[in-house]
């Protein structure tokens, strides 16, 4: 059989790390023939290395056959050592009282040593997902903090965004959602990205001929996108889980095994294209091939698309900044 892949998980203790590690060890992200070895980060709290010894239990009992072993940490440098793949999904949620400000600064904080970390004992091919909030800035942080790995092995994860702008547009048409193709979404992970249908076809046909309303677009489709992650929070009282883990599981799958010609979105550095400032963590369609994403080109940005993304490019410009002395 194949040698087992080294998957490094952060925040494996938490709500999205209880719905990812099982399809992990399942095999459903990197294959039902690829054995895999899981090497767990929580922080050294008791309380959160006691919970993760626990659902490394539940893992133990489901006896998955491609679950080589495993192993739990509160060091980055153990856990991220000789890792193939990394998903860095811990991070500190904002508190009570904290100003946007903090909350950049501590996970600037946390992405800077995990940075290093990879940097210095992850496998040279090692690709990194963040997922942890503000996803794109913490991937551009570990980005900077890793100078001896290739930039464009990190990404953060506009996935989640890109299922929901599917599935809403899914319902819209009344049609199944497997059956869109060319979905685009534009720049941060937060309210500001930008679902773009533009280009998107439903069995060969213009989903944007099809519905033909702008205005459904600009106030409805968008705002709904947006808002989703609150939406969630809101009817749940807890954020998105499972379906961020799903998100998590289709954005790896798709890099190392292919996205089968379909366009999918992914946050990752930029080469400067779309008017994007180079190194910029920005959400754009890629096509996955060979183990490599390539940013689908040349495609036409018109003057409502060009002022949707360049606002959340400023948003990503302001949060560079405001983390820019931590990275002298
Ligand atoms: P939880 O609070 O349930 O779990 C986070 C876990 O990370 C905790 O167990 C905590 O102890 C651990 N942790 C914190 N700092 C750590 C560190 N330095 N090293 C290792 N572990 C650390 O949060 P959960 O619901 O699992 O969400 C995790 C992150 O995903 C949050 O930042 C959240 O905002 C973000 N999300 C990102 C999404 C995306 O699409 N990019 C969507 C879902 C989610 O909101």
């Amino acid at each position: 059989s194949k040698p087992a892949m080294r998957v490094a998980v952060t925040g494996a203790a938490g709500q999205i790390g209880y719905a990812l590690l099982f399809r992990i060890a399942s095999g459903e992200m990197l294959g039902k023939d690829q054995p895999v070895i899981l090497q767990l980060l929580e922080i050294p709290d008791e309380k959160a290395q006691k919970a993760l010894k626990g659902v490394m239990m539940e893992l133990d009992d489901c006896a998955f056959p491609l679950l080589q072993s495993m192993s739990a940490h509160s060091d980055p440098k153990e856990a991220f050592k000789d890792a193939d793949v990394a998903l860095l999904v811990g991070s500190r949620p904002r508190g009570p009282g904290m100003e946007r400000k903090d909350l950049l600064t501590v996970n600037a904080q946390i992405f800077t040593v995990q940075g290093k970390a990879l940097n210095e004992v992850a496998s040279r091919d090692v690709r990194v997902l963040v997922v942890g909030n503000p996803a794109n800035t913490n991937a551009y942080i570990a980005m900077k903090s890793a100078p001896d790995l290739p930039s464009k092995n990190f990404t953060a994860m506009l996935r989640l965004d890109h299922n929901r702008a599917l599935s809403q547009l899914a319902t819209k048409l009344g049609r199944p959602v497997a059956d869109i193709q060319k979905l685009a979404v534009w720049g941060n992970h937060s309210p500001t990205m930008y679902p773009d249908y533009r280009f998107a076809t439903i069995g060969g046909q213009s989903v944007a001929k099809i519905i033909n309303d702008d205005q459904w677009n600009r106030d409805v489709f968008i705002p709904t996108v947006g808002k989703r992650g609150a939406a969630i929070i809101e009817a749940r009282g807890l954020s998105s889980a499972a379906s961020a883990a799903n998100a998590a599981i289709d954005h790896i799958r798709d890099w190392v095994l292919g996205s089968d010609g379909r366009w999918v979105t992914m946050g990752i550095p930029s080469d400067g294209s779309y008017g994007i400032p180079e190194e910029i963590m920005y959400g754009v369609p890629v096509i996955c091939e060979n183990g490599e994403y390539k940013r689908v080109t040349d495609l036409e940005i018109d003057a409502f698309s060009r002022e949707r993304m360049d606002f959340t490019l400023k948003e990503l410009l302001e949060e560079r900044d405001g983390v820019a002395d931590l990275l002298k």
